[in-house]
């Protein structure tokens, strides 16, 4: 493996751990405050997030490549809002997508027509997620700082989310 494309597929595996964990703050915070379907949404993100890093970790170690297990910083553990929650959540996202576009950019570079082939399921997937995190904010937009409206944003966030995926 290209040793340049091998750091930079390293450097996407500390992306999507950093992504799962930054997730799994949100959710506990969101747990703590009462927002239990909010909450449920983040443990699963967290948990997709970890899934990703994971595939990445078995691609490089099956194409002989050096995985490197990162440390990794403490994230963001409270919020003011729910708008800040989701702020962060899609410029986390597009974070994630820039990151994956810059991937591409350097199998192109490189030829590494494999890997690039690979990345496009995480081009897809990011393209979802960004239009998910993106429709949420939104609504929660519209919202504003109507409580009952917080009250059902928490209730139908799955609704909200899986809907928006189907018209996707
Ligand atoms: Fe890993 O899918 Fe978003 O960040």
């Amino acid at each position: 493996m290209n040793t340049s494309i091998e750091a930079l597929l390293n450097d996407q595996i500390k992306y999507e751990a950093s992504a799962s964990m930054h997730y799994m703050a949100m959710a506990s915070w969101a747990d703590t405050k009462g927002y239990n379907g909010i909450a449920q949404f983040f443990y699963s993100q967290s948990e997709e997030e970890r899934v990703h890093m994971i595939k990445l970790i078995k691609f490089v170690n099956e194409r002989g490549g050096s995985v490197v297990i990162p440390a990794l910083e403490k994230p963001k553990a409270s919020f003011e809002s729910l708008s800040e929650l989701f702020a962060d959540f899609l410029k986390s996202e597009m974070f994630v997508t820039e990151q994956i576009n810059h991937v591409i950019y350097e199998c192109l570079n490189k030829k590494d027509y494999n890997v690039h082939n690979f990345m496009q399921w995480y081009v897809t997937e990011q393209l979802e997620e960004e239009a998910v995190a993106r429709t949420l904010l939104d609504k929660l937009n519209i919202i504003g700082d109507d409580k009952s409206g917080h009250y059902m944003f928490d209730r139908d966030i799955n609704t909200i989310a899986i809907s928006d995926d189907v018209e996707a």
